[in-house]
């Protein structure tokens, strides 16, 4: 079988690139909301979409399954409390068209990988359990009975546990993730890889050892009161629109906000708020003051400086720049600090960076005369190879200041998937804490085991190895999100079994074990109703703000089950019975799956009545009130080292990015309106004194080579696009340049990929 694992492309496209670069002079406005109506008109009933709309993101209603950021705590507008990428992923959720038996019946598994990922998209919801057996070239119906029987046999016959894998992507719901470890746990394993280690596994790591929690400390509160705003590596106006709203506000109010980032987003540069008649017609505002448009990896050299800066200024006039009382009382490690960055000169460090003095001296300015600060930042901080460190940095400069557990200050992690953190806290995680090891035993007298399991890359090494043989997954598209595709197709072509619980068709689910299931699962914007009775269920947002979710729209078909049901399902045919786990109970009853987590998890004692108040509850966190939560009750200032990684002559550093159509791996369209690309994804990003040197030109078609430990790896028929970018530097859209990452590469303590800092080669296609 011939089955494509790459993202096919048609050269035809790119001649829809003609009017490059025609940057748009601001972000959303009334295009945005044009942009995604024109998904809602495609793709779904009018009726439906009037339903779900009222209800996005509306207290009780439903939580917007994009991105995490949070809803306003205080009254909501009624009008539209959500932004066009909610609206797409919406259209893309609800959507009337329907990939059932049918459609599997028409095509194979090899006709349908030749589909790009758009056109696979499109094809519609899941509506049927599907199954490909060894000898099968197309997925054939299955019955439910029949589809759980055969897991939970294949689960059973395993002779170690540890030879299965239960992956789970940040869309499911606590009740779902909550029931789902308990269920891998009670197996026998903690191989619970999650789409976080691929994410903000940095953030957790560099925050839990410094401030004792793995999240953030700001609420949207804080943003009212901030007076000044660093944004590091993160590009709102795509990933998170509903943050510009926030920004927008806080400027209005004379914060201050700073953009530190390779490119120049328009979204950070100027907003215009589509909720206001003034923002669809008239100018909008300017949002970042100062843009600070670093080398790609060099925030960490650029925060070292920033330091040696203030620390300098504090030496002169001391008591004028940093926290004193503050980093007496609250804070440890702040003499191994100052040694550490006595070392260092500003000069060499601004030169790293490619940053001129003048705009780094009003930087330092900024920050020396500000007191509430908060610092926000996504995948251009985690996804390198010191992302620990430079994430530690930052909590550095926060300490410094006395910026973190005051009102208006903090360090705010923007988190991706909507309820990734909510997973996290339900305790999906392939480390297991000791509370939560203790607990289960305690709640549920279940011996669970105490040894990490796989994350995402050691799972993909295993799998690989032939050390797995079952496959299960909780949503997402691993294949696709994984660095390294071709090691990656591989290593899910060696396993026996795969399972996909999904609500929409994707490259995985082409690329299995030799025996495959689709599991169609209901979404976020699908009625749940159990033994006649309405289900709601539960997430929490980027600032661990815990709410309810409740679908309004009917199932596309009966065949469509709840993730709860069908891991209670599952779960009850693979476990000893045990009372105090009534599997078939929990997963008709949400109301019960709570109770449980009320048990188990600190912080939601109250979950039944809390979740049930408009808007929900905040869960414990100490940092937030001033309470370090480290073995020590201190903040930690740590030592971090910044050393350059060499680069060969003629190499770029090349970060994956997305563009604005597209959600991870579901791309919703072929523009990335915002950076002026129309009708393609295979482009190049290039500085123009870069494509000279090299003797490219504009549109030119070239293919991407990296070499790590002697392996060549590489990816084609990218189109080169002359683009802003500092010089030594690249960028290009995820998946499509995922096989040139290679799996080997990954964050130091966090082992995230370093999608964003690859060391690549441009080869001149023959
Ligand atoms: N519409 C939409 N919304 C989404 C998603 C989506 O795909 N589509 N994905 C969701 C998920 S899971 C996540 S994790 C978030 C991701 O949200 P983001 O992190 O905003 O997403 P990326 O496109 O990866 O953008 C990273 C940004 O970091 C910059 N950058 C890259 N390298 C560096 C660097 O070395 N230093 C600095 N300072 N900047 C750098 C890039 O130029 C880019 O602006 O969005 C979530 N929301
Ligand atoms: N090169 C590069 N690679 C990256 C990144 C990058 O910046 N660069 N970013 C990484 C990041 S931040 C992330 S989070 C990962 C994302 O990795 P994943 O979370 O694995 O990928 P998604 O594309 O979000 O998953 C989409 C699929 O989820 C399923 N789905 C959607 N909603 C639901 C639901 O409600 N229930 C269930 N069961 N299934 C559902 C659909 O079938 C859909 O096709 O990718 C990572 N990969
Ligand atoms: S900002 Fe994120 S959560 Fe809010 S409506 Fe937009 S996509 Fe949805
Ligand atoms: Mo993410």
């Amino acid at each position: 079988m011939n089955v494509n694992f790459i993202h096919p492309f048609s050269p035809a496209r790119f001649e829809a690139l003609k009017h490059y670069p025609r940057l748009p002079s601001s972000a959303v406005g009334w295009p945005s909301l044009k942009s995604g109506l024109t998904h809602v008109w495609k793709y779904m009933e009018g009726t439906t979409s009037l339903k779900i709309f009222s209800k996005l993101n509306q207290k009780g209603g439903i939580d917007c399954p994009s991105c995490a950021w949070p809803d306003p705590d205080g009254k909501r507008s009624g009008f539209a409390e959500y932004c066009e990428n909610g609206i797409k992923a919406i259209a893309d959720e609800a959507t009337f068209q329907k990939a059932g038996p049918e459609l599997f019946a028409q095509y194979s598994l090899v006709q349908l990988s030749a589909l790009s990922d758009f056109a696979l998209g499109k094809l519609g919801r899941l509506s049927h359990p599907m199954i490909k057996r060894p000898e099968d070239t197309h997925y054939r119906p299955i019955d439910w009975t029949e589809a759980l029987d055969l897991i939970a046999e294949a689960l059973r016959r395993l002779p170690d546990p540890n030879q299965a894998v239960f992956y789970t992507s940040g869309r499911s719901s606590n009740e779902a993730a909550f029931l789902y470890q308990l269920m891998v746990r009670a197996f026998g394993t903690n191989n619970l890889p999650d789409c976080s280690n691929l994410c903000h596994e940095s953030s957790g790591v560099a925050l839990t050892e410094t401030i004792g929690i793995g999240k953030g400390t700001v609420t949207l509160a804080d943003f009212e009161k901030a007076e000044l705003i660093l944004i590091l590596g993160q590009n709102p106006g795509t990933n998170h629109p509903r943050m510009l709203s926030s920004l927008e506000a806080a400027k209005q109010r004379g914060a201050k906000i700073v953009a530190i980032n390779p490119l120049k987003e328009p979204g950070l540069i100027h907003f215009k708020n589509p909720q206001t008649v003034h923002g669809l017609l008239g100018g909008g505002t300017s949002l970042a003051d100062e843009y600070v448009q670093l080398r790609v990896n060099t925030d960490l050299f650029l925060l070292k400086a920033l330091l040696k800066a203030l620390m300098d200024r504090e030496k002169v006039n001391p008591g004028s720049v940093i926290a004193r009382t503050f980093v007496q009382h609250k804070t440890s490690g702040f003499e191994e600090l100052q040694r550490d960055i006595e070392m260092y000169s500003i000069p060499e460090l601004l030169s790293s960076t490619g940053i001129g003095q003048e705009q780094f001296d009003r930087l330092v300015e900024l920050i020396a005369s500000s007191k509430r600060i908060i610092a926000c930042w996504a995948m251009g901080l985690t996804q390198h190879k010191n992302a620990v460190a430079t994430i530690q940095e930052l909590v550095n400069l926060l300490l410094l200041k006395g910026s973190i557990g005051i009102p208006g200050a903090g360090l705010c992690p923007v988190r991706g998937h909507s309820n990734v953190q909510g997973d996290r806290t339900m305790g999906i995680q392939s480390k297991i804490s000791e509370t939560h090891a203790q607990q289960l035993q305690r709640q549920f007298n279940l011996q669970v085991p105490t040894a990490s399991g796989y994350d995402v890359v050691g799972a993909l090494q295993a799998m690989h190895q032939e050390k797995v043989k079952v496959y299960m997954a909780l949503g997402g598209n691993l294949l696709s999100a994984s660095p390294d595709t071709h090691f990656v197709a591989e290593a899910f072509n060696k396993t026996e079994l795969t399972v996909f619980v999904s609500t929409k068709l994707n490259r995985n689910h082409l690329i299995t074990g030799q025996t495959s299931l689709i599991l169609p699962c209901l979404g976020r914007t699908d009625l749940d109703i159990q033994h006649g009775k309405t289900q709601f269920l539960s997430t929490e947002n980027s600032m661990g703000v815990v709410q309810k979710t409740q679908g309004v729209m009917k199932p596309n078909s009966e065949e469509l089950k709840s993730e709860p049901w069908i891991v209670a399902q599952l779960a009850h045919r693979i476990l000893p019975p045990n009372k105090a786990l009534p599997w078939l109970e929990l997963g008709s009853n949400y109301e019960s799956i709570r109770a449980l987590i009320a048990a188990t998890i600190a912080g939601f004692e109250s979950y039944n009545t809390e979740v049930k108040k408009p808007g929900g509850f905040y869960i414990p966190n100490g940092p937030r009130e001033g309470r370090f939560t480290t073995p020590s009750g201190k903040a930690m200032f740590t030592v971090n080292n910044a050393k350059f990684e060499p680069m060969g002559e003629e190499e770029l550093l090349m970060m994956t990015i997305r563009s604005h159509d597209q959600f991870n791996t579901t791309i919703y369209g072929m523009n990335d309106r915002y950076r002026g690309v129309i009708g393609e994804r295979r482009v190049l990003f290039m500085n123009i004194r870069d494509m000279e040197k090299r003797n490219l030109k504009q549109y030119q078609v070239v293919s991407l080579e990296s070499r790590y430990h002697g392996q060549i790896r590489t990816a084609e028929n990218f189109k080169i696009i002359a683009y802003d970018i500092p010089e030594g530097c690249c960028a290009t859209y995820f998946p499509e340049s995922n096989p040139v990452i290679p799996i080997s590469e990954f964050a130091d303590k966090s082992r995230t990929p370093i999608s964003k800092s690859i060391r690549i080669r441009i080869v001149i296609s023959s």
